[in-house]
């Protein structure tokens, strides 16, 4: 069974998470889905495109698939990881992603609402980046992805609490584009996206492409890359990782020591 559904109208493609049961984790099976849904939106010229859940419950997604992160000493996050390659995807999109938002929006998640190019919200989200309680050390371009986008003090004090941040501050600090009621929130969406329809699609194209590339032409040598990578291994390889994720699997709160 696909754990996303899309359509397709009037140049507009949406993609709805459609796997409540597990809160729209991004386990490897979504993403699946979500590639070959972004591929055939390629090849129907779809001219914006609105991420969105299935359903309008109080979860828009849980983030990370947590069974999917491998044990202690491995890497969680390198390169091929699903989510990581589900934010290229929407970075290299060619036409403006939508992230339409109605609840709350965890860890891998917020990331991946920070790579869409517009944030149309409710006052039912928030935005919680987690990985301080799974031990899990994030990576550089994932801080990139949140650096480029949002002011350095939101982004530490997201990441070292840990804890979610409401539609209303979320709006103030710039996470999101509009605020809108949550019944008028569909209407909003799309009409941002018809809007889209109309203008140019080669010049938004590079548009995108530009902002992206110039948002992340950060220049560090080899050297600085592994000492980075560097304090990323001592985070997987040392007790925190191991129970981050242990916690989670027994649904217990993490006790990382004093
Ligand atoms: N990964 C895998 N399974 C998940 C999951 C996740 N992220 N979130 C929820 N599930 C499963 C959960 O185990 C349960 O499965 C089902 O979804 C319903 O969840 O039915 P089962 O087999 O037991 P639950 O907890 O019963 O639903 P809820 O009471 O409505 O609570 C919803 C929330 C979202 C509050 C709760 O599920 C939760 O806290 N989930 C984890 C949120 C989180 O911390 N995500 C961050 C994941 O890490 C991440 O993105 C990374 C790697 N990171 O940030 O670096
Ligand atoms: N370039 C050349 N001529 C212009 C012009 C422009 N940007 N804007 C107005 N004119 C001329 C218009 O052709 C008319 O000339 C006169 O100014 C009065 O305009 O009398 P003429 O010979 O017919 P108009 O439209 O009658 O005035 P108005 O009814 O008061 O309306 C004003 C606005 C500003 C709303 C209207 O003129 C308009 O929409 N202009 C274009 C605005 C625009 O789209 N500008 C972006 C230009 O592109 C740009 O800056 C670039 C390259 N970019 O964004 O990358």
């Amino acid at each position: 069974m696909p754990l996303i559904r899309t359509e397709i109208a009037d140049s507009i493609g949406t993609l709805f998470l459609d796997h409540y049961a597990k809160r729209n984790a991004l386990s490897r099976e979504l993403v699946e889905d979500v590639h070959a849904a972004v591929d055939q939106f390629r090849k129907e010229r779809v001219r914006a495109v609105v991420l969105r859940s299935a359903t309008n419950e109080k979860v828009w997604s849980a983030g990370h698939d947590v069974d999917e992160l491998p044990k202690a000493g491995i890497d969680p996050l390198p390169y091929g990881d699903p989510l990581e390659r589900l934010l290229r995807a929407i970075k290299t999109y060619p036409a403006p992603v939508i992230a339409m938002l109605h609840g709350s929006v965890w860890g891998g998640a917020c990331e991946l609402v920070i790579a869409c190019d517009i944030v149309m919200a409710d006052e039912t989200v928030t935005f919680a980046i987690t990985p301080a309680k799974l031990g899990v050390p994030y990576n550089a371009a994932g801080f990139l992805n949140f650096i480029s986008r949002l002011p350095l003090t939101v982004v530490k004090e997201m990441f070292f609490t840990a804890d979610p941040m409401p539609a209303e501050r979320a709006l103030r600090v710039g996470i999101i584009n509009h605020l809108v009621p949550a019944a008028e929130l569909e209407a909003r969406t799309y009409a941002m996206a018809r809007t889209i329809a109309k203008r140019s699609p080669s010049a938004i194209s590079a548009y995108k492409e530009a902002i992206r590339v110039l948002s992340e032409a950060v220049a560090i040598n080899p050297d600085t890359y592994e000492y980075l990578h560097g304090l990323r291994r001592e985070v997987y390889f040392g007790p925190d990782y191991r129970e981050g994720i242990a916690a989670f699997r027994e649904k217990r709160e993490p006790d990382f020591g004093r």
